[in-house]
């Protein structure tokens, strides 16, 4: 049996999440809280680093979300997530590591400002919108007309991008200066994947007043 440690609000599990739905897989989950439980000696056997997302199947453990999709991937092939041709392949991996090495940091200072942790400078925030806009234009070229990076099928390009995609106008990206980048995420987020895997607007709050308490106690 297939079973995915995560919690709902992590990113980083739900790229996981989304492409086991989408792989129409059984599999079951063990929500974490990540107040500790994360600590405990039993879950540091499966991730000494104290991270999620973990996947263990039948006994077998892989930790790291990028592992976790290719393990997944070549374990279970069909539906494939990952196309065939080498122009393909190479767009689906470069767009996963501009996820990662320049979307990801771009957005760091944009969430804090969303969710209200501290004050973060303007000049730091036009910066972060100014790099994010440029992983903005190279998602829109490496899309082109296609309904998916990949061509006409769901890849993992579009698990790893998409589950970023639906906090890109909350975030202030301008997104009508994108139009085929804005078709492609209302169809991303349309998908039951997507659908299940939204985080509720109660459990961002709750995530948000935890936080803020807890930077309080820190200032203190
Ligand atoms: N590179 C890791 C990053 C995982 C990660 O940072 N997970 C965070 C949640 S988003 C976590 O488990 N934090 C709790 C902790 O480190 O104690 C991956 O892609 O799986």
């Amino acid at each position: 049996m297939l079973t995915l440690y995560h919690t709902p609000l992590s990113v980083n599990s739900r790229r996981v999440w989304v492409a086991l739905l989408e792989k129409e897989l059984p599999f079951e989950t063990v929500e974490m809280q990540l107040s500790g439980d994360q600590m405990q000696p039993d879950f540091l056997k499966l991730n000494p680093f104290h991270h999620i997302p973990v996947l263990t199947d039948d006994g077998f453990t892989v930790i790291e979300s990028f592992a976790i999709l290719d393990y997944l991937e070549a374990k279970y092939p069909t539906p494939s997530l990952l196309p065939k041709p080498a122009e393909a392949i190479a767009t689906v991996r470069m767009v996963e590591m501009v996820t990662l090495n320049e979307l990801v940091p771009a957005f760091n200072p944009l969430v804090k400002k969303m969710m209200g942790f501290g004050q973060e400078d303007e000049a730091k925030i036009n910066q972060a919108l100014q790099k994010a806009e440029v992983v903005l234009q190279f998602y829109a070229d490496k899309l082109g007309e296609g309904p998916f990076f990949g061509g006409e099928q769901l890849t993992l390009a579009d698990v790893v991008a998409g589950t970023f995609a639906p906090f890109f106008e909350q975030l202030g990206l301008p997104m009508t200066q994108y139009p085929s980048l804005q078709t492609w995420v209302t169809r991303l987020i349309e998908r039951p994947a997507w659908k299940t895997t939204q985080p509720s607007q109660a459990a961002v709050d709750a995530f948000r007043e935890r936080m803020q308490m807890r930077m309080a106690a820190q200032e203190q």
